[in-house]
């Protein structure tokens, strides 16, 4: 049995110039892991305490050295010696030496640092892959497939420059189309989308995540200038590519109206819904991310009563990746897809309980990103391991966003590899098969449908 021999913590930078942790666990071969955390620009009410040090005289108050202190000092010791793949005892530690709600004491930043590093440990001392040990131990998937992409083209909203409500305005690729040809996809639109905006004259400056953040148009015209875009490539819309959209609703929701800058008048739940089922037709969005605002239950409800068939109303906010959230509002029926992301909350158990709540009633997962982000690329081993049906990684821009594309490109890759090896020896060898662990997982290459 391997076992944890050091853990230290320090403070790197994320995507943003803003201060996150960083995490090397070593264990008793020598070996050792890295695992780093991203930090949300919204943050909910159901999320994780995000412990920073308020010392306004050092990183604009952001700073997390208190943060490093407590791995250093307080969760190191309580966890050398310890076997790693005990993914959930050792959350339960974590979890014990924090009792408080939302894991204010030593931070739940601290703590899911810990945790992913945990997971990473786990699976290099059985030398696999994260996402094939996560298959394995887990059993939440029977087949190891690249989820459908969410690309985000254009920010918006917070992450955006001020003209454009909504936070992501995303492309989708047809279920059919494989992971390789689903990236080439995404790449060729976001170049030709910059050649589209460059020819109105648009700005093509990017935002906070790496999209477009172009300067001249509403929300609606957007997809037009998308679908201008994809009419420029070998693509068709609507049968090879589709639309996505976070609102983020929220973020634009005050004195009880939604405030969209497509008209004067702020829109009331019932126009915004109608102006949904406009753009469902029009434009073919077949996911939509956090479209009402956090208390107005009704029309998420009404929404994917009415949609729900054929389009992912997908709940970010409404449950903040907190398993007992999406319980609730699973069962309350306002939404058919969850987006979970690590750092919303402390450990990986929740994670992972977070998706056994949300398939409990057959809805669909998101593997997701966040604005602040770093080049740890555990995301995309996390969406493949677990059998999300979507990976939302942003904009194919920006390294930090790239690493996540870039993994999935390498685990495509071993996936296939791994099919021919099977292949031959069920043909050549089969006894031996069925008692080689790594070749028993009968894994297959076929993206969920859209
Ligand atoms: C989201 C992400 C990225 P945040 O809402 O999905 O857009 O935002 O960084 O607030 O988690
Ligand atoms: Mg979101």
């Amino acid at each position: 049995m391997a076992t944890i021999q050091a853990l230290t913590a320090k403070e790197i930078l994320d995507s943003l110039g803003i201060p996150t942790l960083e995490v090397t666990l070593w264990l008793d071969s020598g070996a050792a892991v890295v695992t780093s955390v991203a930090t949300g620009t919204s943050t909910g009410q159901f999320e994780t305490t995000d412990l920073r040090d308020n010392d306004s005289a050092r990183m604009v108050g952001r700073g997390v050295l208190q943060a490093v202190n407590h791995i250093n000092q307080t969760i190191a010791p309580a966890l050398i010696g310890r076997d790693p793949t005990d993914q959930a005892g050792l959350d339960q530690l974590l979890l014990q030496l924090d009792d408080s709600p939302r894991q204010s004491k030593l931070g739940g930043n601290t703590l899911i640092a810990v945790s992913q590093a945990i997971l990473k440990a786990g699976a290099l001392s059985q030398n696999w892959p994260i996402y094939y040990y996560l298959q394995q131990k887990y059993q939440l998937t029977q087949n190891l497939t690249i989820p459908t992409c969410i690309f985000c083209m254009i920010d918006g909203g917070v992450h955006g420059s001020d003209n454009l409500d909504f936070q992501e305005f995303q492309i989708i690729p047809a279920s059919f189309i494989d992971y390789p040809s689903a990236l080439n996809l995404a790449v060729t639109l976001y170049q030709k989308l910059e050649e589209v905006l460059v020819n109105r004259k648009a700005v093509h400056a990017t935002g906070t995540l790496g999209g477009f953040t172009p300067n001249l148009m509403t929300n609606s015209e957007v997809f037009d200038v998308m679908i201008e875009a994809i009419k420029a490539t070998p693509y068709i819309f609507s049968q090879d590519v589709f639309f996505g959209l976070d609102a983020s609703a929220n973020n634009f929701y005050y004195g009880n109206r939604y405030h969209l800058k497509d008209k004067s008048q702020a829109y009331s739940s019932k126009e915004l819904m109608e102006y949904y089922r406009t753009m469902r037709q029009a434009h073919k969005v077949i996911y939509l991310e956090d479209p009402f605002n956090l208390d107005d239950t009704k029309n998420w409800l009404e929404l994917t009563a009415e949609l729900g068939s054929t389009t992912s109303v997908s709940s970010d906010s409404l449950t903040d990746s907190n398993s007992k959230r999406i319980t609730e509002v699973s069962s309350k029926k306002f939404a058919n897809t969850f987006v979970l992301k690590p750092s919303k909350q402390a450990t990986i158990t929740e994670l992972l309980l977070c998706v056994s709540a949300a398939r409990q009633a057959g809805n669909q997962i998101v593997i997701a990103h966040r604005s602040g982000e770093t080049n740890d690329d555990l995301v995309a081993d996390l969406a493949v391991g677990i059998g999300a049906n979507f990976a939302k990684f942003g904009p194919v821009n920006r390294q930090e966003r790239l690493a996540k594309y870039n993994r999935l490109s390498q685990i495509h890759q071993e996936i296939v590899n791994r099919n021919a090896v099977q292949t031959t020896l069920e043909v050549t060898v089969a006894p031996i098969v069925a008692a080689t662990p790594e070749v028993t997982a009968t894994p297959t290459i076929s993206n969920p449908p859209v």
